[in-house]
């Protein structure tokens, strides 16, 4: 990461984007499998704020069969971008736990509040590109990246001001392999940069983060942010995830991944989703967690 010492940890515990519950749960468990423990031993001051800033969401019934739910997504993503914008302002770096990834749609408008030019570095085995007209589901976190880039209703694509907050030369995906029919026009349409396993199976994870870093690294940004969806790992290695996909990225590919994304000094916020602490006894995918957040902050394995 950049020049930013000290690390503002975010919980967002919300899972009325996703298909089932559980992901609210992430954030503790991540917390509790040493997150804070593991800040410590690198180093790094950091603060863990309380998820008391989010709002009572629990009587907004709004809801449509292409939105599922979406009165509670825009009321959590107004207060996640309102938090994130803070932390960015005050010169932290904002590390967001989730959460089902529509928590992204707030992360995103949050940052994009200082940054115009803010890139994004997408590690998913989806591309979260759907809008309402093209999702197969009706569940938000897979339209975040969509409303991003502009796509998608009007009340989340303009979350707290100017649309678009994300340019398509600024976007990067990688570990993609679930990809619906409109999303991969979308990729194709916008021009967007996608790394799929295909690429990462043919040049290796090195080569294709050289390539990713190297594009946002030469895209003029002011900014980049990673988002990591931990179902673009193997569900062998993290099964606690709504969506798992077989075929991803192994745990050293992932390790690899965080470890080049440190030595690239280009990151000024992350954010870690997907985790559903409900779907495993075992705890390992929050566990995981927390270790690709280390070789993200520059532990080495
Ligand atoms: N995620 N493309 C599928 C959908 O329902 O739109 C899956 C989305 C998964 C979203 O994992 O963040
Ligand atoms: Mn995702
Ligand atoms: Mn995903
Ligand atoms: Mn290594």
């Amino acid at each position: 990461m950049q020049q930013r010492a000290n690390i503002s940890v975010l919980p967002v515990p919300f899972d009325y984007g996703a298909g089932r519950g559980g992901a609210a749960h992430g954030p503790a468990a991540i917390v509790e499998a040493g997150l804070p423990q593991k800040l410590q031993s690198l180093g790094f001051p950091y603060v863990l704020h309380s998820s008391g800033y989010m709002p009572d969401i629990q009587f907004d019934l709004r809801t449509s069969a292409q939105m599922k739910n979406w009165g509670r997504v825009l009321k959590m993503s107004e207060a996640v971008a309102a938090a994130t914008a803070a932390i960015d302002a005050a010169g932290d770096f904002p590390l967001i736990l989730g959460g089902d990834h529509s928590i992204a749609i707030g992360t995103v408008a949050g940052l994009a509040e200082r940054r115009q030019r803010l890139g994004v570095l997408w590690i998913d085995a989806h591309s979260d590109l759907n809008t309402p007209q093209t999702t197969p589901s009706g569940n938000l976190h897979g339209m975040s990246l969509a409303a991003g880039l502009g796509r998608g209703d009007p009340r989340f694509v303009s979350l707290r001001g100017a649309a678009p907050k994300l340019q398509p030369e600024r976007t990067v995906l990688i570990g993609a392999r679930q990809l619906d029919a409109g999303e991969r026009q979308t990729i194709a349409s916008l021009g967007i940069r996608c790394f799929t396993m295909h690429d990462i199976d043919r040049r290796g994870m090195s080569e294709v983060m050289e390539e990713a870093l190297a594009i946002l690294s030469g895209a003029g940004c002011d900014g980049v942010h990673l988002s990591f969806d931990i179902d673009s790992v193997d569900p062998g290695e993290a099964p606690g995830t709504d969506t798992p996909v077989r075929g991803g990225l192994t745990y050293r590919e992932a390790h690899l991944a965080m470890e080049l994304i440190h030595d690239a000094s280009i990151l000024t916020s992350a954010e870690l989703v997907e985790v559903n602490p409900y779907l495993e006894r075992s705890g390992r995918t929050a566990q995981l967690a927390v270790e690709l957040i280390g070789s993200m902050l520059g532990e080495k394995i």
